[in-house]
């Protein structure tokens, strides 16, 4: 019995294997196995605890679980394998997980490509469609094989990172599962993880327990993992199938802070902090912060003696520093040292204090619950208020809506609106198309009568920089548009942002009192931090909102606040840490 298989893991074998199985063009299988993964992934309780229960049959009970998938899962629970996997992942030499990463690419066209060309990887990908070889392959073309290049490029530059929120989750399982573990004090999560990145390159953990053995014993054993980099006595690294890799360090108990602090990094924080202790004639590393001295003879040849004067907690390191406590968000040494020892941090907004959520979206459009189970949700998280935001008519793939659908919409808020009276306040809103002349897609007696207008680009990305720049501030310039929603249009490891002068906009924001949003969704996280600095500095205000299509996509608030933090925001910068009252004041 593995009793750490958790429900992730079981779906994600499920879904790599219908994966497989679509490869193969096998029909009806594929979807089988991905939809048993969707079941899997919304289940209500473990699927591990089903089959405690009532064993197999209990397993075929699961909506979309047959007898073969239920057989898979039982081999999984209690050997860690599904031989059929093996078999199909052996049969297909086929490096699916970066492969699949390529816009467009999916099993079926990745078969094609293995069968025709013979390609296993991103390398021979490239080769082949260098070679004007997927152009001539039926069913793709020049245009697939240039979208391929390019998809290949932007791979490249964006160098295999992960999007934080999609890794959050995955991550945050195996710290638990590694504090579970027999003899641990502690677990914490370090790196780019802990500093919020948008993106990171792996995940690091620390880990403060007597015994090392156990828990490398665990770590090179969990369920996701796909193959041990390197096994130590106190450090190891694995590699998950979803092709990110894992570290993991265990650490005495004495020298936890300086090891936390080592690893959270960022490097140039790191490297600033280790000048400043060399200056003072101190030592500073993983291990702690030491003071230098002579041996008690002085100076006539006593042995150099180090004395350990800090490195058990992070606060006490940063104290011995004559610094305020640095937050994990800011550590990128871009300011935040010197203002750490003037004491002149940012009181930076808090995790779980946002008031109300700006941009949701409905069954109205292209959202998967209604108004209802979206305010239900928001509710529930303690939000005060939610804003429907559903998308306006020129998007015509989302269904968007146009004045009289609005209108319609409104009047369905206000029915919504009397069931959750006192418990959730729904804001009328929309996510207004900006047209490419600067331009509204809804006329501005439509925008009049709502409580908050946000205005967005989702076509003609390609315009030049002064074309897009100006057709955004012409959008911005309506007096009724209250917040520019994901303001660059960059979507992680898929699209860049398009081309805009980022500070002409945060000049513009400025004369015409526009928020910024800080969209949370976690692969636009947009703005970014670099331009939330921006915003800070200008004085422009904010909102961080989940962009949510479905009422799970509240937890994406999170990110959203991460990002805020790492752009130095404060509680005063974000308008939907307010109040709806005194939200609704500060929007123009
Ligand atoms: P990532 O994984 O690329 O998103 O970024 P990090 O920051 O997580 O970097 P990673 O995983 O290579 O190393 C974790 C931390 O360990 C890093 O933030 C700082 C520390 N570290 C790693 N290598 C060095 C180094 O050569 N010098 C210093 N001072 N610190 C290092
Ligand atoms: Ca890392
Ligand atoms: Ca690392
Ligand atoms: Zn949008």
């Amino acid at each position: 019995m593995k009793p750490n298989a958790t429900n992730r893991a079981i779906a994600g074998v499920l879904r790599e294997i219908g994966e497989y199985l679509a490869m193969q063009e096998i029909p009806f299988k594929p979807r089988a196995y991905e939809n048993a993964a969707l079941a899997i992934d919304e289940l209500g309780e473990a699927a591990a605890e089903v089959y405690a229960r009532g064993g197999a049959k209990a397993l075929r009970e699961i909506p979309g679980v047959g007898a073969s998938i239920a057989g898979a899962i039982e081999e999984y629970l209690t050997t860690g394998k599904v031989k059929a996997y093996d078999e199909l992942k052996k049969r297909t030499p086929v490096d699916l997980a970066e492969l699949s990463r390529i816009e467009g690419l999916g099993p079926k066209s990745i078969r094609k490509l293995y069968r025709e060309l013979g390609v296993r990887n991103l390398k021979d990908l490239e080769a082949a469609a260098k070679e004007g070889k997927i152009a001539k392959l039926e069913g793709f073309g020049a245009k697939s094989e240039e979208k391929i290049l390019r998809g290949i490029a932007f791979a490249r530059r964006s160098g295999g990172r992960f999007v934080l929120g999609a890794a959050m989750p995955l991550i945050r399982e195996i710290e638990a599962e590694l504090a579970s573990v027999k003899g641990v004090r502690k677990v914490a999560v370090a790196g780019s993880a802990r500093r919020r990145r948008d993106t990171i390159g792996d995940a690091d953990f620390l880990v403060i327990a007597a015994d090392p053995y156990p828990v490398m014993e665990r770590f090179v054993n969990l369920p996701e993992v796909a193959s041990v980099i390197a096994r130590g006595g106190t450090k190891s690294s694995v590699k998950l199938r979803t092709g990110m890799n894992l570290d993991v360090r265990v650490v005495p108990e004495e020298s936890y802070g300086a090891a936390l602090n080592y690893f959270t990094g960022s490097k140039d924080h790191n490297v600033a902090l280790r000048k400043i202790a060399v200056a003072k004639g101190w030592k500073l590393n993983e291990y702690g912060l030491f003071r230098l001295g002579r041996g008690a003879k002085g100076a006539e040849g006593g042995a150099m003696r180090e004395t350990r004067i800090a490195g058990k907690t992070e606060e006490e390191l940063y104290a011995k520093f004559g610094m305020d406590y640095i937050e994990p968000e800011l550590r990128e040494n871009t300011g935040e040292i010197e203002a750490a020892r003037a004491h002149h941090l940012p009181k930076l907004v808090g995790y779980g204090s946002l008031k109300g959520d700006l941009q949701t979206q409905t069954t109205w459009t292209d959202g998967a619950d209604t108004i209802e189970a979206m305010a239900l949700a928001a509710a529930k998280r303690g939000l005060e208020y939610i804003v429907i935001t559903d998308h306006t008519k020129r998007l015509a793939m989302a269904h968007g809506l146009d004045a009289r659908r609005l209108a319609a919409q409104g009047a369905e808020i206000d029915r919504v609106q009397k069931k959750f009276s006192g418990k959730i306040r729904i804001l009328k809103g929309s996510e207004c198309d900006i047209l490419k002349d600067g331009t509204l897609d809804l006329p501005d007696e439509a925008l009049a009568k709502l409580d908050v207008v946000g205005a967005s680009v989702h076509s003609y990305f390609n315009l030049t920089r002064a074309e897009q720049t100006a057709r955004v501030k012409k959008a911005m310039e309506n007096p009724h548009v209250d917040i520019l929603f994901h303001p660059t249009g960059r979507i992680l490891n898929r699209r860049e942002a398009y081309d805009i002068d980022m500070e002409e906009i945060v000049a513009h924001a400025r004369r015409t009192k526009t928020v910024l949003e800080i969209d949370a969704f976690p692969d636009r996280a947009d703005l970014k931090d670099d331009h939330i600095r921006l915003c800070v500095e200008a004085g422009v205000r904010m909102s961080i909102d989940s962009d949510a299509h479905a009422a799970a996509h509240f937890d994406y608030l999170e990110y959203g606040i991460a990002q805020a933090r790492r752009g130095w925001a404060e509680k005063k910068d974000i308008v939907n840490a307010w109040p709806a009252e005194k939200m609704l004041q500060l929007l123009k």
